[in-house]
């Protein structure tokens, strides 16, 4: 017999996971990866001083992208990304490397996106099925007053737009009006930025229950103040009005 072809063997997903000092986190979440053989986790260590990198080498991930020195957590998500399409997988996904999301989630995610043949599946914890564990501290309302000011300037609704968990495929970023390449998305406005250009790129973008945990005594963000704030919510309105492209 001839054997069947390597590739059905592979992994289709290749989940791009920023870590910026998430030793004690990061294993977990690459414990947690579904083992169905259709995920390849690639970290993107940015300059940790903690061992993260040795982590999740020590955890399984295919492959760590080491950053000297910290460039930011855009500039790491579209280098994960870069790795996935190079490694050239159909599907790309991100995760948050704080263990803020349930890796064991891309399952059913995945499986929607799919069957319903839409281009990106966005996660949300606020749609029924979705789950807040942990005091978010003001986040929560903070989270869906952004996504409806993020919907009407996308012109379309959104429950969570401030969600990292999302699955996509990697077509979308050969598309030449996507463009993660620019300056001014290496922080925290990259991961708007892909979800407003699908959209307004007239993708098939779809929303899937994730749940979102907030630890108690960990920290769960890095963002400091107004301008990790202004950065979340720049893409939409600077998108929107021609500003930026
Ligand atoms: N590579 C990299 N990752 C970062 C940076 N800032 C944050 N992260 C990671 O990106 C993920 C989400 O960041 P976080 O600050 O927790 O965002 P939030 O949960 O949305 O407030 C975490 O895994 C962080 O370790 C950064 O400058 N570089
Ligand atoms: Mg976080």
């Amino acid at each position: 017999m001839i054997p069947g072809p390597q590739s059905g063997t592979e992994p289709i997903v290749a989940v791009a996971i920023p870590a910026l000092n998430e030793a004690g986190k990061i294993g977990r979440v690459l414990d947690k990866l579904p083992k169905d053989g259709r995920f390849e986790a690639i970290v993107v260590d940015d300059g940790s001083t903690d061992g993260t990198g040795e982590e999740a080498r020590a955890h399984g991930a295919a492959v760590v992208v080491r950053h000297a020195a910290r460039t930011g957590v855009g500039a790491a998500i579209r280098d994960g990304w870069r790795v996935g399409r190079e490694r050239r997988r159909p599907f790309l996904a991100l995760l948050s490397g704080d263990d803020q999301h349930d890796p064991s989630e891309l399952v059913a995610a995945l499986d929607e996106l799919l069957a319903s043949g839409a281009d990106y599946v966005q996660g949300s914890r606020w749609i029924r099925g979705g789950r807040v564990v942990g005091a978010t501290g003001g986040r929560g309302p903070g989270t869906r007053v952004y996504s409806i000011a993020f919907s009407v300037l996308a012109g379309r609704h959104v429950t969570d737009a401030t969600n990292g968990f999302r699955i996509f495929r990697s077509s979308l970023l050969d598309d030449p009006r996507i463009d993660l390449d620019q300056s001014w998305l290496t922080s925290y406005d990259l991961e708007p930025y892909l979800l407003f250009k699908s959209i307004r790129g007239g993708y098939r973008v779809i929303e899937h229950p994730v749940t979102v945990v907030y630890h108690a005594t960990e920290g769960y963000t890095k963002m400091r103040g107004l301008r990790d704030w202004w950065r979340l919510f720049r893409p939409a309105l600077l998108l929107r009005t021609g500003v930026k492209r």
